[in-house]
């Protein structure tokens, strides 16, 4: 049987976008009961103007802050109404660790009954790929030429301490993961949060056919972690698992920083505290995931 599709062909996103791939993957895992919110970001042109939206759903384009309160609102409507499916915000890093930070905290203290999805490709791509709170310590972007010299903050970290019922990570080397997680998450009400690692071609600078193994290679060197939080019970998962069981060995972080273009101007030094950093934050996951 061919499955339905809710992602059209000949949208307007690049080859091997990692946000156009992710969304196809999750509105066929909601089966296109969804209302899709989109606040200004690289999806409000691929997923483009009525009537010619490259959705084969509702779209709401929001302002770029507002997007976890239009959810909010559309909720409230659909249940006015008796409708049921689900409100789902698709928000890039800009709109989720920084623009839109102050109404996804909202929402999610007030425990509304939406799903946010964070595709992190760690950059403001839409406008030309400036550094975002989520863009990794070293990172070329043209707001930090010489490399960005923060270490990212981290949201799913953020919404743990906001309490929420469903919590997860994914990525867009491992579509059936995200495909699993979004059929879990829908299974639970309340606020639920995903956060997707989403390679960029033309921002990290690499071919446009290496998205997917981007993807793996991130999980794989312990750069990229892959968790669920439930009820505030966490655990790792996938290949994330693997590697917290110590099954298997995580690899050199140069083997994923070196076919990126962004990390080429690296220095020796440079490498060695992005892996401090990897191995601080799998220190501090492990520990919570003994503790919770
Ligand atoms: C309030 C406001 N500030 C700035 C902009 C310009 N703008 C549009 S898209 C965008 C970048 C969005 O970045 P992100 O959320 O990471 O999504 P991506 O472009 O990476 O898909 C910016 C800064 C805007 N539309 N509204
Ligand atoms: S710049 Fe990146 S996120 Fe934006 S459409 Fe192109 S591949 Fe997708």
């Amino acid at each position: 049987m061919i499955e339905p599709e809710y992602f059209l062909p000949g949208s307007a996103a690049c080859h091997g976008c990692p946000a156009a791939m992710c969304l196809r993957v999750i509105l066929r895992a909601l089966e296109g009961k969804a209302v899709v919110v989109v606040p200004a970001s690289c999806s409000s042109v691929i997923t483009g103007v009525y009537p010619h939206s490259a959705l084969n759903v509702p779209v709401f384009n929001s302002a770029f802050a507002a997007s976890a309160a239009v959810a909010t609102g559309i909720r409230a409507g659909l249940d006015f109404y008796g409708e049921e499916g689900e409100v789902v915000v698709w928000a890039g890093d800009g709109g989720t660790y920084d623009i839109g930070l102050q109404s996804l905290s909202g929402a999610a203290e007030r425990g509304e009954d939406i799903l946010y999805i964070c595709y992190n490709n760690e950059m403001y791509s839409n406008t030309g790929v400036q550094r975002s709170g989520a863009t990794p310590y070293g990172a070329w972007t043209t707001t930090t030429v010489g490399g960005k010299r923060e270490h990212r903050k981290d949201v799913a970290e953020i919404l743990m301490a906001h309490n929420v019922p469903y919590i997860a990570t994914a990525s867009a080397g491992f579509l059936n993961d995200l495909y699993n997680k979004v059929r879990k998450a829908r299974e639970i009400e309340g606020f639920r949060y995903i956060e997707i690692l989403a390679p960029c071609p033309p921002g990290w600078r690499f071919p446009m056919d290496k998205t997917v193994e981007m993807g793996r290679l991130a999980v794989e060197t312990g750069m990229w972690i892959l968790y669920e939080v439930v009820e505030g019970k966490m655990r790792f998962t996938g290949l994330s698992k693997v590697i917290a069981e110590g099954k298997r060995k995580m690899k050199d972080i140069k083997e994923y920083l070196k076919l990126q273009g962004r990390f080429s101007h690296l220095s020796e030094e440079d490498i060695r505290e992005i892996e401090r950093y990897r191995d601080r934050r799998w220190e501090f996951l492990k520990r919570r995931a003994n503790e919770l």
